[in-house]
């Protein structure tokens, strides 16, 4: 069994945690996550207050395990998202799109323990000094919002940087890449891609679809000149965009424009034509579905026995 410090710190199982996939991580799958012994977030998204509310105390009618919820930094409603984790105690708080920094100490002193979703060293040791339990160190190959480095890059230097421990993210699907990411210096993996198709995620079906039959090759990265690159699957509409922010003549308004509500299309009405199918590099290997315990038993003794055999390289 893979066990790591983090299991004891978070009071779970499997060292595995599931990315707080905006507009699709509900209540309902962070409650799969968690009883299937991983650490399950809800997605605060652009939700306001009250909605971040009923996703959290359904989910705790779900599942007894700790859960967690991730706040979109660029939201709207971050500060009624901070101020309702605190009120419902949520075990676990990870942020992302953004430098945490000015709501750490509210969250920490109301007992959350935080993890900051990191793309670099500096903003993962910031994360440290201001009472981070843990960073999830997240590489560009991940969908969604995305840094430049690459996991191999980020996560060894992050886990040199910092005494807290560090969760890898982005490119990680299968036991290999767990295996590959605790050697990297990780103590625990978190993964968005592979549980889109899982059978509790309740994304539209045509997501999962694309997930499925997506090959290595099929996903872009948009909106860098906006200030906020996006990696997701190949489609009609996202190539578009591509060429849109290439072009000198279209205003990042107007970009702004052509985006907005992209995601939720994907997610709740399987759109083809407007959605962002957010999605990461490792989809070319997600290609069946399963439930959650499935996702997670599968990896973690995938990895365990990978481990096991990793001294046929040392002579
Ligand atoms: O946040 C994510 N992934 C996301 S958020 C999202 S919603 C969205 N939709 C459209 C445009 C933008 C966002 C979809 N996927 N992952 C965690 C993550 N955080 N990746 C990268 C970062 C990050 C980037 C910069 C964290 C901190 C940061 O700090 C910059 C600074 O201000 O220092």
């Amino acid at each position: 069994m893979i066990k790591s410090k983090l299991c004891g710190l978070l009071g779970i199982d499997y060292p595995v945690i599931q990315g707080g996939m905006a507009w699709i991580a509900d209540a309902t799958l962070a409650a799969a996550v968690s009883n299937a012994g991983g650490l399950g977030m809800i997605s605060a998204m652009n939700s306001n207050g009250e909605q971040i509310r009923e996703q959290i105390r359904k989910a705790k009618t779900l599942t007894d395990k700790p859960f967690g919820v991730n706040i979109m930094l660029m939201s709207p409603f971050v500060n009624e998202a901070v101020e309702v984790v605190c009120e419902e105690h949520v075990a676990v708080v990870s942020t992302g799109a953004g430098n945490p920094s000015a709501y750490m100490q509210r969250l920490i002193e109301a007992g959350i323990q935080v993890m900051p979703v990191v793309p670099s060293v500096a903003l993962a040791r910031m994360a440290e000094k201001k009472g981070a339990v843990a960073v999830v160190a997240e590489g560009g190959e991940s969908g969604g919002h995305v840094g430049d480095l690459t996991t191999m890059a980020l996560v060894p230097q992050v886990a040199d940087a910092v005494d807290i421990p560090v969760v890898a993210a982005g490119g990680i699907a299968d036991g290999r890449g767990m295996a590959a990411a605790l050697m990297l210096g990780a103590c625990a993996i978190q993964m968005g891609t592979r549980f889109l198709t899982a059978e509790e995620c309740p994304v539209h079906e045509n997501y999962k679809e694309k997930v499925l039959k997506a090959k290595d090759i099929e996903t872009i990265v948009t909106g860098k000149r906006l200030g906020h690159p996006v990696r997701s699957l190949k489609t009609t509409f996202s190539k578009m965009f591509f060429k849109k922010e290439y072009d000198s003549t279209v205003t990042n308004e107007e970009l702004e424009q052509m985006g907005a509500g992209s995601l939720r299309m994907a997610a709740l009405y399987g759109d083809l034509e407007r959605g962002s199918f957010m999605c990461g590099q490792i989809a070319g290997m997600v290609n069946d579905r399963g439930s959650c315990e499935e996702i997670i038993r599968t990896i973690t003794t995938d990895a365990e026995q990978i481990l096991r055999g990793a001294n046929q390289w040392v002579k």
